[in-house]
């Protein structure tokens, strides 16, 4: 698969809103993915935020390897990065992510009371890359189904205020991709995950760097989910015949686009287990997942 070069005309617009709205709140809860936490990261972010504090929030950490969570989050803050890893559905979210954000911003609150300014709410922007969980975070802080959510990146199409807490005013956005990614790696693990529109990536490329990573990294979790033998998984065998094999172990018949399909959602739904596809160790010298 190529490198992909993704950059429609309504994410220039949204991210321009998020530059926009920047000097308007007190820190950006900036989401990535717990199961490919590199590639998630979209690095205007951090050029958008500029110095205004950010909170790390890992998502979907229910779909993530534990040891390999815990890895990134000793790498996040061995950089001084603020970071949370969190399950948006866990019923103590909006505890959790409260007190982090007045730990972060406690000396400014405290400057503006001691000049004595009213009390008042954090006000926090969340971005973060498309399909990500952003709406679901912010409706779990406020409690309340505000904010669209759905199964597919690009369901936020503008922003939202949700202002419903005492504590924090929350600016929801819609996700945003960038111009080029680092690697062709990162687009596809962006496209295994869910980030990027089904529709613009042939289905068996996807499935096909699935079954790579997988065949390299946990055979074990491909061999017990498509009752695979040790035959099937054989070093002389190609990843598109393994496909045809999976396929066929699924009942397709020679239907490779509904195989390829099926183990995306395998994937995305976590029916292999819980996956995190990179670590830090991963990260060349220049901080890339080539
Ligand atoms: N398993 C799991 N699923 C989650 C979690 N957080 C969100 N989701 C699911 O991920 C999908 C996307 O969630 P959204 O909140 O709509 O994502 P978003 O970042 O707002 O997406 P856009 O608005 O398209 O940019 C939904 O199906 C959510 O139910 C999580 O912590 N664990
Ligand atoms: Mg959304």
């Amino acid at each position: 698969m190529a490198v992909i070069q993704w950059f429609p005309g309504h994410m220039a617009k949204a991210l321009r809103q998020i530059r926009e709205q920047m000097p308007l709140v007190d820190i950006v809860f900036e989401l990535v993915d717990a199961r490919v936490p590199y590639s998630s990261q979209n690095p205007e972010v951090a050029l958008a935020a500029g110095n205004k504090p950010r909170l790390l929030i890992m998502t979907k950490t229910d779909l993530a390897d534990r040891e390999r969570l815990a890895e990134w989050l000793q790498f996040f803050k061995e950089k001084g990065q603020p970071v949370l890893a969190l399950d948006s559905r866990q019923h103590n979210v909006a505890k959790l992510v409260t007190a982090k954000s007045k730990e972060i911003l406690h000396d400014k609150m405290a400057e503006e009371a001691a000049k004595g300014l009213k009390k008042r709410p954090i006000r926090a922007m969340c971005v973060g890359v498309p399909n990500v969980g952003k709406s679901t975070l912010l409706n779990h802080l406020v409690k309340k189904n505000v904010a669209v959510t759905g199964n597919r990146p690009g369901v936020t199409t503008g922003q939202q205020w949700l202002r419903s807490s005492a504590d924090l005013e929350l600016l929801d956005t819609p996700g945003v991709l960038w111009h080029k990614f680092a690697s062709a790696k990162q687009g596809q693990m962006l496209a295994l995950s869910g980030a990027i529109k089904d529709s613009l990536y042939p289905k068996d490329d996807v499935a096909l760097f699935a079954l790579r990573y997988l065949r390299e990294h946990q055979p074990e979790k491909l061999q017990e989910r498509y009752r695979l033998s040790d035959a099937d998984l054989a070093e002389e065998v190609t990843d598109p015949d393994l496909l045809l094999t999976i396929t066929q172990k699924m009942g397709f018949r020679d239907d490779y686009d509904r195989a390829s399909e099926r183990l995306i959602f395998d994937l995305r739904k976590g029916k292999l287990g819980p996956i995190t596809m990179e670590v830090p160790a991963d990260l060349n010298a220049e901080g890339i997942n080539e």
